[in-house]
């Protein structure tokens, strides 16, 4: 039976399309919008957070981003979720994502993206610079990791990645001074030539993002 990945345009389904792209993984792929009226009673059962990604085989679901790149890495028998003696280094890298750079994108990225996407609300400024001192933080210690490498773990590009990456898709909209940066702004091109990462809902069925409304 074929996996099907339920996703949406926004960053955590981005990233789990981008990868299953980028791993050439044979699945369907199908827009979900389970927050949407009339959309839980179906999602619920499958994801009791009713977020996605939702990666769905047969009786078997599984979500959470990450654990879906785990998944689909290990069905390509790929070493793009590293399982030899990187892995550590790999889920260090993951684990510091979330609860730094990524985390500190993602503050930014919900105040002046998704809750003006979503009507959730004004922008808190507060929250902005809260964000903002997060993220020149963890960028400078990405930035010196990046003066000596090209990719965060081993030679070449790896779920960590990714990972990190996972809301600078969107900086049109949440305006983080990536480019104070140049090493974070040389990997960040590196993952732009590739095809899986920069165009990951190429020839899918799924509408745009609802826009943005300008600043009053
Ligand atoms: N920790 C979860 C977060 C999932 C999440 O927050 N998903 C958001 C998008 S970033 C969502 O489902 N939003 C509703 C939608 O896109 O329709 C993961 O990494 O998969």
């Amino acid at each position: 039976m074929m996996m099907k990945l339920f996703f949406s345009r926004n960053p955590n389904p981005r990233l789990a399309v981008a990868v299953a792209r980028y791993l050439k993984s044979a699945i369907d792929f199908e827009y979900a919008s389970p927050f949407a009226p009339g959309e839980s009673e179906k999602f619920r059962p499958l994801n009791p957070n009713l977020s996605l990604p939702i990666l769905v085989s047969g009786e078997h679901v599984l979500w959470e981003a990450d654990a879906i790149a785990c998944r689909l890495s290990r069905d390509a028998a790929s070493d793009f979720w590293r399982t030899g003696d990187d892995e550590p280094e790999m889920i260090r890298w993951i684990s510091w994502a979330k609860d730094n750079f990524m985390r500190a994108c993602d503050i930014v990225h919900f105040e002046r993206g998704t809750k003006q996407r979503y009507a959730l609300g004004p922008i808190e400024e507060e929250k902005v610079a809260e964000g903002l001192a997060r993220f020149h933080a963890a960028a400078t210690i990405l930035e010196s990791e990046f003066h000596a490498r090209q990719w965060l773990v081993g030679e070449s590009v790896s779920y960590a990645d990714f990972r990190m990456a996972a809301f600078l898709p969107f900086n049109d909209i949440a305006r983080l001074p990536v480019a104070d940066y140049p090493a974070i702004c040389r990997w960040y091109d590196r993952l732009e030539n590739i095809d899986a990462w920069r165009e990951p809902f190429k020839g899918l069925d799924a509408p745009d993002l609802p826009p943005i409304a300008p600043p009053r």
